[in-house]
């Protein structure tokens, strides 16, 4: 039995810009593969909303913005443990643009992150602080939508920091695993899934989507 797509589920297609496919800046293996699987997944969806990582150069997320500092290496922050990355997603570059053969024209909000200079913001509701908030929650309760269908990249970040604030928000929170891919560093990948699976998200193949 497929699931029933709903008036008010929305599918939030997560971070398919070209840095986190292969060629780009903070490339996930793998990652090109969810585009057509999100371009069929987003036609069962009336409600779709795109995110998308909007860094500013020298944002404090970059291994470049701390001397001595290599990608992928952890450093406290005034909020917390942060890791460093390659410099991806600055703001007007080809790096942030969609991936040019995502092809879901009927979304209807694109949902920057990540904008302000000290603070990442993997998750589409909280920033890093876990205070500053995005709006999206107000964006989908004053729109009535109730239910968050999730894919896109990477599986490890700004999904599952999605997946789980969502859940934190009383938003009921779906998660399609083939859907996305993932960084997988420091056994971020196996960590994400409990995470999200302890928060109550629940995990489906795209396949129990209506086609
Ligand atoms: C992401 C790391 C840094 C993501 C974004 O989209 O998962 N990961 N910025
Ligand atoms: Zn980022």
């Amino acid at each position: 039995m497929p699931i029933r797509i709903e008036s008010t589920d929305v599918l939030l297609v997560v971070d398919v810009q070209n840095g986190f496919v292969p060629g780009g800046n903070l490339a996930v293996a793998r990652g090109d593969e969810v585009v057509p699987i999100a371009n069929r997944i987003a036609r069962a969806f009336a409600n779709v909303v795109l995110t998308q990582d909007w860094h500013p150069a020298g944002h404090i997320s970059f291994a470049s913005s701390h001397p001595g500092r290599k990608p992928f290496e952890t450093i406290r922050l005034a909020y917390g443990d942060q890791i460093l990355w390659p410099d991806h997603c600055v703001q007007g570059t080809r790096d942030a643009e969609f991936h040019p053969a995502l092809a879901i024209p009927h979304a209807q909000l694109v949902l920057r992150k990540g904008y302000h200079p000290d603070v990442d913001s993997y998750s589409a509701f909280v920033e890093a602080d876990r205070t500053t908030s995005t709006g999206l929650a107000g964006y989908l309760a004053a729109r009535g939508l109730r239910r968050v269908f999730l894919c896109g990249l990477a599986t490890d970040f700004c999904v599952a920091w999605s997946a789980t604030d969502a859940r934190r928000l009383a938003f009921e929170v779906v998660v399609i695993e083939d859907a996305c891919r993932a960084i997988d560093t420091g056994g971020s990948l196996a960590a994400a899934w409990r995470d999200m699976e302890a928060a109550g998200v629940r995990r489906i193949r795209g396949e129990e989507l209506p086609r």
